[in-house]
């Protein structure tokens, strides 16, 4: 579990994105990004600027909601800017290299047109990564590997996560980072892979994170901060309903509290990673 700081990491990280991403973290004292799963343009505005000035990162899923237009996007840059905090469009692109291509760059939602970050699954092999390149590495984006997930159940293990590391290692100047439950990228090197310390950094962002409840009754399960980023070493900790609370979103007290509230235990956990 490295014991390095944001600041020492983004001084080093290849990934312009990935630098971006771990010096907002060290400028704002912010580990926490906030996922947004709201239905509405209007929703979604609200609680991204009500939460801005509490994270490193917003992550979106674009496809939910009901009224997207090109002035909902240039509205939510025009809060990362302000605010200073990334956008992750949580896409999940799992089809071959060609489609993957034009589902980033066309159609409706344009989304390496906005989107600092984007993920995706390694099921179709490495060519996903090869067409996802095409498009986001000219326009300065970063990519995280889904090397595990949150969910019970969930198939993402083992020797798929092993072959998610691998694949990374490939694409060092596009692939940022992974979704992941640990620092899959050290249990690799322990393996065999490289020399321990001797691999690429690599961003670990976590979902399944919840003070107040252990799962939501659809396979869910969420863990605190301090076991997400001091027990397993991950960098940022993924919020959604424990932030906005579900359905169209808490009002903006309420959304402004638990951010605080989030921000400090994941800061605090990282504080006591560095100590350990
Ligand atoms: N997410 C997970 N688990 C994963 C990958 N992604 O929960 O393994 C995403 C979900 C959702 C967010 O798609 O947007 O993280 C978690 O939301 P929650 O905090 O409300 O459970």
């Amino acid at each position: 579990i490295t014991t390095r700081t944001y600041a020492e990491r983004a001084a080093k990280h290849p990934v312009p994105v990935a630098k971006q991403l771990l010096d907002i973290c060290d400028r704002k004292k912010t580990n926490l990004c906030v996922s947004v799963d709201v239905t509405s343009k209007a929703g979604l505005l609200r609680i991204a600027e009500a939460a801005g000035p509490y994270c490193c990162c917003i992550k979106t899923h674009i496809d939910i909601v009901e009224d997207f237009d090109r002035d909902l996007v240039q509205q939510l840059q025009a809060l990362a800017d302000k605010h200073d905090f990334l956008i992750w469009e949580d896409r999940k692109f799992a089809d071959i290299g060609n489609t993957v291509r034009l589902q980033y760059s066309s159609g409706i939602y344009k989304i390496a047109s906005w989107a600092h970050i984007t993920n995706a699954h390694l099921v179709p092999g490495e060519g996903i990564l090869t067409g996802l390149a095409s498009v986001g590495l000219p326009l300065g984006r970063g990519l995280l590997l889904l090397a595990e997930m949150s969910a019970k159940g969930n198939l993402a293990t083992g020797e798929y996560t092993a072959k998610n590391v691998e694949a990374a290692r490939r694409h060092p100047e596009f692939v940022m980072g992974f979704v992941a439950m640990r620092r899959v990228d050290e249990r690799e090197e322990t393996a065999g892979g490289v020399a321990p310390g001797e691999g690429a950094d690599y961003v670990i962002m976590t979902p399944g994170v919840g003070l107040d409840s252990k799962g939501d009754g659809m396979g869910q399960q969420y863990r605190t901060p301090d076991e997400v980023i001091r027990e397993s070493g991950c960098d940022v900790i993924i919020v959604g309903r424990g932030i906005y609370g579900g359905g169209d979103g808490n009002p903006n007290e309420e959304i402004v509290k638990q951010c605080k509230r989030y921000q400090e235990a994941g800061w605090k956990a990282y504080e006591d990673r560095l100590r350990q």
